[in-house]
């Protein structure tokens, strides 16, 4: 409750939005303009429902809305009789389900791509990585002779049924240390199947089905598991083998990634079908040279979350900005087109686009915003959809005015593309180099930074600062999602970033020309950080929970992320929140989520919205976890 309280406090003070500065004149444009958004939305929300932040707010069936006395007066429980406990413990699993059927779901859509790419289907996709795919099809012991498409149809078959699941355990979870896997099947909470442990979260969540809220958390986490080791898996996975296994690439971020000659399209979402090919048809000669004919010197594509952490990350496609940065990137009045597929995506775009001449094209059957233009991406036609859609954009370049535009100037450097094996061929091809520099203290640990940006906390600040203060403490950073963008505007994604890192983490760094903090990916490649682990875990003939690892989401907002810090304390993983959840009307709860994991699964979850105070929190467990290991 503290702890809450002082969260809130800060937020009310907040007199920052954010410390991305090529973000500063959009802001104050958008105020002269009248232009609302997300920042201006949390004032007029405030105070927002303080039985809602606690998670004593109940709207899951018709006898509510129910709400319960946080100080222990009446009401006690809900009209079905429901205390706090399993209240809040139903929230919690019903949020996170959605957060893990959103990365699932994403994973199932590239299967249904790579399907029907191995049947000579699929329009502009073809397999990048044979390699990959090879060592994939051995792991669920596929025979790999075959002609390279019959394998990749076999690989695809065997991780579509990983949704509904005959075989009663996802495959991917055999990657896990065998002492991991040995707590999950103590526990019970080894994933069956993906579809299945969504669906039975939502079972559950159902008034008078799991009314304990330790069995209804425990389900959560074997959730949570499914996503980290099953859907999200399987999504990074697959886009590797269609699009290709990231290699470290340079690019730019910021706004200033717009470009006031060209035609700029932002694609946005997450989802790496649907962008991929407009990058491919941004490169076409009929629209190149339409661009010309229009007075465009050419197509500029630009990347916003993590679909653009995908394009980055295999084509060096520059990122323009995160989470917070949607509705600015409209306000620049210099964006033909913003391309969405799903997630993440403000339904305030629409509102904004309305002062320019901005055009919002939706593409997803599951994601339509009312007001968008809607041109539908399946995989048969995707092509030709794609470059439908650059002309939409190509053609509504004469409708900008050039009086409104700002772009605002900057464009930092950066390097993304680390996935395992772009970081493996960097330490050599084995993890030892990285296991021999943490066990002689060079480097002091390894965190993954995570997750989105929150009104409630200045934008960037938390990922920034967390970062700055961990690499000068000589701990290596891996991030994913909009903390590696936020970092990225702050210039460590460079190996010049190493005069911020402590001297034993830039000897090493130096050596391998990397930089002190490592993108490695969008969300759903949070599970390539659990690989990277599990090696390292193997190395050293260890658990997870034996390193001197952590993980941190200081500006987390989504249900995503919800699944993402779950699933990083189910597989052994200390991680520290920068945004309180609705946890803190039960104490049960809280005792469960922080000292009964600990015994459990041997981690736990922590708050703490200040940065230094989370860092500080990360340096003890690191510390206490190299003199367990007497290192
Ligand atoms: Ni991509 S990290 S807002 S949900 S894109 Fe969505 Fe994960 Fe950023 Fe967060």
């Amino acid at each position: 409750m503290e702890r809450l309280l002082k969260a809130d406090k800060i937020g009310r003070n907040m007199v920052m939005k954010t410390i991305d500065k090529e973000a500063i004149p959009l802001i104050k444009k958008a105020e002269k303009e009248n232009i609302i958004t997300a920042w201006d939305r949390y004032e007029r929300q405030k105070p927002q429902c303080g039985y809602g932040q606690l998670g004593l707010c109940c709207t899951l069936c018709a006898l509510g809305p129910c709400r319960i006395d946080p100080f222990g007066g009446e009401p006690k429980r809900g009209v079905c009789g429901a205390d706090g406990d399993v209240m809040i413990a139903r929230n919690l699993l019903q949020m996170l389900a959605a957060g893990a059927a959103a990365h699932s779901d994403h994973g199932r859509e590239i299967l249904e791509v790579a399907l029907k790419t191995a049947e000579g289907k699929a329009q502009g996709y073809e397999i990048k990585d044979e390699e990959k795919l090879k060592r994939i099809a051995k792991e669920y012991g596929i025979d790999t002779e075959k002609e390279i498409k019959e394998v990749l149809k076999r690989v695809v078959l065997s991780m579509m049924d990983e949704f509904g699941t005959e075989k009663g355990r996802i495959q991917f979870i055999e990657r896990a240390p065998e002492k991991r896997k040995e707590i999950w099947k103590q526990l019970g909470i080894i994933p069956r199947g993906i579809d299945r442990e969504i669906v039975e979260a939502m079972h559950r969540v159902h008034m008078g089905v799991d009314n304990d809220y330790v069995n209804i958390l425990l389900h959560a986490l074997r959730t949570s598991l499914s996503d980290g080791w099953g859907g999200s898996m399987i999504a990074t996975e697959m886009s590797d083998i269609l699009f290709g296994t990231p290699s470290p690439k340079e690019s730019t971020v910021g706004f200033s990634t717009l470009k006031e000659n060209k035609v700029n399209i932002v694609v946005h979402g997450h989802n790496p079908v649907l962008s991929e090919l407009i990058v491919a048809a941004a490169e076409e000669k009929e629209l190149l040279e339409l661009a010309k004919r229009k007075g465009a010197d050419g197509i500029n594509i630009v990347g916003m979350c993590c679909t653009g952490n995908e394009i980055l990350m295999r084509q060096g496609i520059p990122i323009a900005g995160n989470l917070l940065s949607q509705e600015l990137i409209i306000t620049t009045g210099a964006v033909e087109a913003m391309v969405v597929d799903y997630q993440c995506i403000f339904p305030a775009v629409l509102e904004v686009a309305k002062c320019f001449h901005t055009k919002i094209i939706t593409t997803s059957e599951k994601a339509k915003f009312s007001g968008a233009i809607h041109m539908e991406f399946h995989p048969e036609e995707a092509f030709d959809v794609a470059k439908s859609i650059v002309k939409v954009a190509v053609d509504n370049f004469e409708n900008r005015k050039k009086e409104k535009v700002l772009i605002p100037e900057g464009e930092k450097r950066l390097i993304a593309g680390f996935s395992c094996e772009a970081i493996l061929s960097a330490l050599g091809g084995s993890v030892k180099p990285l296991c021999d520099a943490i066990k002689e203290g060079r480097i002091r640990g390894a965190v993954g930074i995570v997750g989105c940006n929150n009104v409630k906390i200045t934008q960037d600040s938390g990922h920034v600062r967390l970062a700055k203060k961990l690499i000068e403490n000589d701990i290596l950073v891996v991030e994913t999602g909009c903390s590696a963008i936020a970092c990225a505007k702050e210039g460590l994604l460079i190996p010049d970033a190493k005069n911020f890192a402590g001297e034993g983490l830039r000897s090493v760094i130096e050596k391998l020309s990397i930089p002190p903090v490592l993108h490695m990916g969008s969300c759903v490649d949070c599970s390539r950080i659990l690989v990277l682990l599990s090696e390292i875990a193997k190395e050293l003939n260890l658990d997870i929970s034996d390193l001197p690892v952590a993980g941190a989401a200081p500006e987390w907002y989504s249900q995503k992320a919800v699944s993402i810090g779950a699933y990083f304390v189910a597989s052994g993983v200390f991680t520290v929140l920068g945004i309180a959840p609705r946890i803190f009307g039960s104490k049960n709860i809280i005792e469960l989520l922080s000292e009964g994991l600990d015994k459990t699964v041997k981690a736990k979850f922590a708050i703490e919205p200040d940065p230094e105070k989370a860092a500080d929190l990360i340096i003890e467990h690191i510390d206490k976890k190299r003199k367990e290991l007497g290192i």
